[in-house]
């Protein structure tokens, strides 16, 4: 472990381990990462309560089964429900851990809306005992840790809640340690990536790395609550950032005339330079979203990290565009949309850009768009009812004049320019020159 400070205050000492046995974990919120989160410590020895508002969730854990889709996920929870280590509620119970790890979304004007964190530190409140250890995972605007002690020093007046820079006499710990898996590798990547963990104080850290070190095989890197917060931002903008240059060179590129994906390629072998994919534009739940929370706390400076978004959202726009001009260029032809997950290879179409792209078409032009996804067997809301069909891959390419690759899901991956032949193509992924 890698401690950049000296962790020494005996938090708690009034009664740590005392009033609630050392292994009861709380795990607030049971989404894509509470869940797993959840599974996993109960499989590694901890008594675990995943707590969810919505009793549907909480009624499929307690059978052993799951509401979302993620590789090895299903098996750990039936093997931990069935070991009775991990049990779901409604409620709050008092334990020695409480994971918060529930949505944080954006909210109007691209703010970020953290009044589920917010809430969940209003519920776990009145059962706090000393010795007792609040961590948030959410991913969220600096400051929302402090948020959370201020909240609970509020609801309980008997409580010494643990201030920045002073850390001698507080009755609990609080930290912030964001989650950093990938979906679709999210058990793995819990287990095997390092964690930062940013205390309110040291020995909030300290009591933290309790929980952590006991399943994470990646090192433990200690750290403040406020720069814990920050690291999360800015990896997820850094990605942002570097997706938006591909993007933006993909649209140059094709007004100056040359082949992006060559250009990247050659620019590539340079020993300094790693240039990202182009694609139609950036999902899922993260990394369009995170940067903005980094605009909000500094939305004078952070103009490369607002420009970035701009420009991965504007991508969407313009390969929508694009489409639609060959659309307008084959009006009797049908048009086959080759996926609309947010990447390659999972079910997951939060945010995604072919989502979007496919909806739009469809409003618009329903009864000619044929959409190929091997990842769901009904279409989305918003794309029934239009007249858009969900077909296979053999289907689509038999019936469509226009062929668009939205995501390069390795079922697609096989198909090469022959296949193709006498279709317009539009390969928004590069997927074909691979
Ligand atoms: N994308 C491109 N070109 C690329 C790479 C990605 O267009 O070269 C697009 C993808 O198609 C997708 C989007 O970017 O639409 C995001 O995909 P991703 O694989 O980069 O990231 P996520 O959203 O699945 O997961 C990210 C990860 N963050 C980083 O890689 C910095 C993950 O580690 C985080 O835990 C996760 O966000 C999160 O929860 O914050």
């Amino acid at each position: 472990m890698n401690a950049p400070f000296h962790a020494t205050a005996a938090l708690g000492r009034k009664a740590l381990g005392q009033v609630v046995p050392e292994h009861q974990v709380a795990v607030i919120g049971l989404g894509y990462i509470g869940l797993p989160t959840a599974a996993l410590l109960a499989s590694y020895g901890w008594s675990v309560c995943g707590v969810d508002v919505s009793q549907n969730v909480v009624d499929t854990v307690n059978s052993g089964g799951v509401h979302i889709e993620e590789r090895d996920l299903e098996m750990l929870v039936r093997n931990a429900i069935t070991a009775q280590t991990l049990v779901a509620s409604t409620e709050v119970p008092t334990a020695s851990f409480y994971m918060i790890a529930v949505p944080t979304p954006l909210g109007e004007y691209n703010l970020p809306d953290i009044s589920y964190v917010e809430a969940a530190a209003r519920a776990i409140a009145p059962k706090i005992v000393p010795g007792a250890c609040i961590i948030v995972e959410s991913t969220s605007p600096v400051g929302t840790t402090e948020r959370v002690a201020e909240i609970i020093a509020t609801l309980r007046p008997d409580i010494v809640v643990p201030r920045d820079g002073s850390d001698d006499d507080a009755d609990i710990a609080l930290a912030y340690c964001p989650e950093r898996v990938l979906p679709g590798r999210i058990v793995n990547e819990l287990v095997h990536n390092d964690r930062v963990i940013g205390g309110v104080t040291a020995a909030c850290a300290e009591r933290a790395a309790v929980l952590y070190t006991s399943f994470v095989k990646g090192d433990c890197l200690y750290t403040s609550a406020r720069v814990a917060e920050t690291v999360k931002l800015v990896e997820n903008s850094f990605r942002d950032v570097n997706i938006a240059f591909a993007n933006e060179l993909s649209m140059i590129a094709e007004e100056i005339g040359v082949d992006v994906w060559e250009v990247i390629r050659l620019a590539n072998r340079h020993p300094r330079v790693n240039i990202l994919q182009p694609g139609p534009g950036v999902g899922g739940h993260c990394i369009a979203v995170d940067p903005w929370f980094l605009v909000a706390g500094a939305p004078e400076s952070a103009r490369l990290v607002r420009t970035a978004r701009e420009v991965n959202d504007h991508k969407a726009v313009h390969t929508e565009r694009r489409i639609r001009a060959l659309l307008e260029a084959a009006p009797e032809g049908k048009i086959a949309l080759l996926g609309l997950a947010f990447k390659p290879d999972i079910d997951d179409f939060r945010e995604s850009p072919a989502l979007e792209i496919a909806e739009a078409l469809s409003l618009t032009h329903g009864p000619r768009v044929l959409v190929v996804e091997p990842f769901t067997d009904q279409l989305p809301r918003y794309l029934a009812g239009t007249g858009a069909q969900l077909v296979t891959l053999d289907a689509g390419l038999r019936q469509a004049e226009i062929v668009v690759v939205l995501v390069d899901h390795t079922a697609f991956r096989h198909l090469t320019p022959v296949d193709l032949a006498g279709k317009i193509v539009f390969d928004t992924r590069g997927m074909l020159r691979r």
